[in-house]
């Protein structure tokens, strides 16, 4: 899309999310084909309004990236839900059996050990993750860019999103495909020089640079490519619009 036409579809949000309310602008979303799965709730237009305008001027976008010297010294240890049974079982093997399968809209179905991932190919970037609730980080990632995976793999042209799935059942999300290709979203398997700990999301954690924390599933074990999110959960795209908060979450 040229920079005068997305501008103009922008000032076009803007102004009918002024003059006539959200309805309007949902509407003019809609035209573009800029919605996001959670547009139905209660906040729905006010998403759609966010999404759209945010993927109209900020999908070339880069999160901003950090010099080592500020990297946090000794960042907060969010707790997470208990670990499964499986992955005490596979800590305790030096997570050499972890697999990332990757399934769904690709030309085809593969499975990848940390190995496998780290061989693909690397990006390191330095930058901050905040949680909603309002504290952050800053801290080096160190992983495979998603894309390169994708690459890998294939992905069939209807395939709109990405499911990724944790080893912790109720930790799921998705993002779309610009969020998914850009540079800056990388499965992490290291952190600060080191591998990634435990604590951390180790041995696998999907790193979207440019969204809030609850996009950044650890223990990644999945991912899948699809046209619709409409079989996943509720619908809604993931496990965090099912609890309240935003299922695009971009900062
Ligand atoms: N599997 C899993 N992934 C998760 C979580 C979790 O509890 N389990 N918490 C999420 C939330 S709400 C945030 S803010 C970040 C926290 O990341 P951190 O522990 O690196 O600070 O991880 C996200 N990813
Ligand atoms: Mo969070």
């Amino acid at each position: 899309m040229s920079l005068s036409r997305r501008k103009l579809i922008t000032t076009g949000l803007a102004a009918a999310a002024g003059a006539t309310g959200l309805a309007a602008a949902d509407r003019l979303a809609r035209r573009y084909g800029l919605i996001p799965p959670d547009s139905a709730g209660i906040y729905g237009p006010g998403e759609t309004l966010t999404y759209a305008a945010q993927r109209l001027l900020a999908s070339h976008s880069f999160a901003r990236e950090f010099p080592r010297s500020m990297i946090s010294a000794a960042p907060f240890l969010n707790e997470t839900s208990p670990l499964t049974d499986n992955f005490k079982r596979q800590q305790a093997h030096g997570f050499s059996d972890w697999r990332l399968t990757v399934d769904g809209a690709v030309a085809h179905t593969a499975s990848f050990s940390v190995a496998d991932l780290r061989a693909l190919g690397r990006r390191s970037q330095i930058t901050e993750i905040a949680c909603e609730e309002g504290w952050s980080y800053i801290a080096e990632w160190i992983g495979t860019p998603l894309s390169a995976v994708l690459r890998e793999t294939g992905i069939l042209p209807h395939a709109r999103y990405i499911v990724y799935f944790s080893d912790q059942p109720d930790w799921w999300e998705s993002i779309d495909m610009p969020e998914a290709l850009h540079p800056q979203t990388v499965l992490a398997w290291g952190m600060n020089d080191a591998d990634l700990p435990v604590g951390f999301g180790g041995p696998l954690r999907m790193r979207v640079a440019r969204q809030l924390g609850y996009k950044n599933v650890k223990y990644i074990t999945r991912i899948t490519a699809t046209d619709s999110l409409k079989p996943f959960g509720k619908g809604l795209g993931s496990a965090s619009p099912e609890a309240g908060y935003a299922w695009y979450a971009g900062i």
